[in-house]
Order: structure tokens, then sequence, then C-alpha cells
């Protein structure tokens, strides 16, 4: 098989989704470890521009956003699988946790580190991912909402647990990688102590971080960016997904961009190979690794003709 390859940085929160996701498939895995703040000229030529962090590539195929990499891992190894109850409730509950936390999650972040945080990852931040400022001091008159969402959301979770041990039933789903993340971000930079008592985070709830964190990140070797281009280069894009139902009238062949819908705004261009109403896939010929097919989720993400 092909091998699976992760670009990513360790302090990354959507990073860690994956990382664990590919401990709960008990998969090998070789880590590219990128840049915090670009440029990342390398990843931008399997990427075609794409922006965020992190990023899958198996051969050829290059898989962007956290959604879409865990169907790549499903259909790589099907068992045990993300969605043991079915993809709706997990996806659901991961794109408004993504999205409802991300920014109160910043906050308290910074509230607790943010004098620590380099003057270039806070400009980009705000210039070329967020739009808004992160610095602690543009982020302080707002750290009480910040504080009311986060406990909020938490107690949500809280509920959810009931007396099952994970978000969705018996068995770990994509969901609990997903509303473990932006805690586990806070817990392993303020200090658990300090999040568990400001978010008033439950001890079933963080029993239940303990158990996502016990599942490990599989069995990783280090990659240079450099071999993992040439990796690319040497393959032809293999990925099984082939569907030619595009819901909105796009067609097979036609040359479209992609741009997340949320932050990062850059477009991706391509001709579309697959598409259907989860996924989407650009094929792009690059001089440096040849014939690449780029892979998007439908939701959080605006595919228009070029
Ligand atoms: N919806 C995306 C969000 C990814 C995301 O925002 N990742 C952060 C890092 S944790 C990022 O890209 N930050 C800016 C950067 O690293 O350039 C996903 O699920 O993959």
């Amino acid at each position: 098989m092909t091998e699976i390859t992760l670009h990513h940085y360790d302090l990354s929160p959507f990073s860690e989704k994956i990382r664990l996701a590919l401990g709960h498939k008990d998969l090998d895995w070789r880590s590219v470890k990128v840049e915090a703040v670009p440029p990342r000229p390398l990843l931008d030529v399997l990427t075609g521009g794409y922006r965020r962090v992190p990023v899958l590539q198996i051969g050829a195929d290059v898989y962007c956003d956290t959604e879409v990499i865990f169907r790549a891992l499903e259909r790589v190894k099907p068992t045990p699988s993300l969605y043991p109850t079915g993809e709706g409730l997990s996806k659901a509950l991961s794109l408004w946790w993504d999205r409802a936390t991300w920014k109160p999650a910043i906050g308290v972040l910074v509230d607790y580190i943010g004098e620590h945080l380099p003057e270039e990852f806070l400009r980009d931040r705000k210039e070329h991912y967020l739009g808004y400022d992160i610095s602690k001091d543009a982020m302080a008159p707002q750290m009480p909402a910040y504080v009311q969402q986060m406990t909020a959301f938490a107690a949500w979770l809280d509920d959810m647990l009931g007396e099952q041990p994970y978000l969705t039933g018996d068995a770990l789903s994509a969901a609990d990688l997903t509303c473990y993340h932006s805690l586990w971000l806070l817990r392993a930079n303020c200090g658990a102590e300090a999040i568990d008592s400001r978010l008033r985070l439950s001890t079933r709830l963080t029993d239940w971080m303990d158990r996502v964190a016990g599942i490990g990140h599989g069995t990783s070797t280090e990659m240079t960016s450099d071999d993992a281009i040439a990796a690319a280069k040497a393959a032809t894009p293999v990925d099984g997904f082939d569907a030619d139902d595009d819901p909105s009238g796009l067609h097979f062949g036609q040359r479209v961009t992609v741009t997340p819908d949320d932050n990062a705004r850059v477009p991706v261009t391509g001709q579309i190979v697959a598409a259907d109403a989860q996924e989407i896939v650009l094929a792009r010929d690059t001089d440096e690794a040849g014939l690449i097919h780029i892979h998007f989720p439908r939701a959080g993400f605006e595919a228009l003709p070029a």
C-alpha cells in the first residue's frame, strides 16, 4: 500500500484529531513537519495553495480538511470505523464544534500564553487566516464571552456523555476526536487544572479526554517535504472515489475553484475528476510532482466555475 503521509505541526489541534484517528486505526504513517507560519512552498505544490493544516497525502492523492481526511482513512482501513453509528451525527457535531469553539478557544488560549506568541505568527493569523487580531490585548475585552461560550459548550458535551463512554455511543467516533481537540489545545498549553476549573470541565468530561488521549497516534516515522513530493511524483492518483454526481450542476472535466467558506480563503483551481454531495476532487498538473488529485469536503467549502 502507498504510504500515508501527514503534513502537520505539533501544536496544531486540527492535526491532533488526525494523529488520533491514525492511532485509532492503528496505522503506520509518515510524518512531515511543516512550519506553523507559511510560506510552505513544498506543501503548496501538493495542495494547489490550500493553506490550512493538516493535509493528508497518499501517493498522488491529497486530502485537504479533517473531514475529508477522516473519509480517506475510512477508505484505507474501514475498521475500526470513525463512524460506528453512521456519519450524520458525527459530522454535524464536528462541524458545529470546530466552528463554534475556534474563536473562543483561541481567546482563552491567548489569555494564558498570548505574550509568548511571536509577532509574525499574530500578523499571519490576522492577515491570511482568521481575519481578526488574536493578540492577547485585542482579545482581552471579549474574554468573559469566550469563557461563557466554552463553558456552555463543554457542559453540552458532558450531557451527551451521560452514562456512555463516548459522545455518540459505546464506541469512539470522529465526533470524539473533534470535540476533544480544542480542549486538548487549552489543557496542554494553559495547564489542565487551570482550564478544568475555568471552563468547569466535569470529571466525566476529563475522564473522557483521558480515554481519547489513550488512543495514541499509531506509529509514525519522519519524512521530509522533498521526499513527500518525490513520493507524489512516483505515484499516480489511485483513490477509488470516482462519483460523477455533483448536486449543483458542475460537471466532470470542468475547471473550478474550491475555497473554504470560513477562513484562509485561498481558492484552489483544477479540473473536476470526481464529485458528489460529500466530496469533490480536482486534478492539477504540477511540474514538481506530476498529476495530483486534491480532495475537499463539500460542507464548509465553495466550488464555483473558474
Ligand atoms: N476546517 C479545517 C480547519 C483547519 C485549521 O484551521 N487548521 C489550523 C491549524 S490547527 C490552521 O490551518 N491554521 C493556520 C495555519 O496553520 O496556516 C480542518 O478541519 O482541517
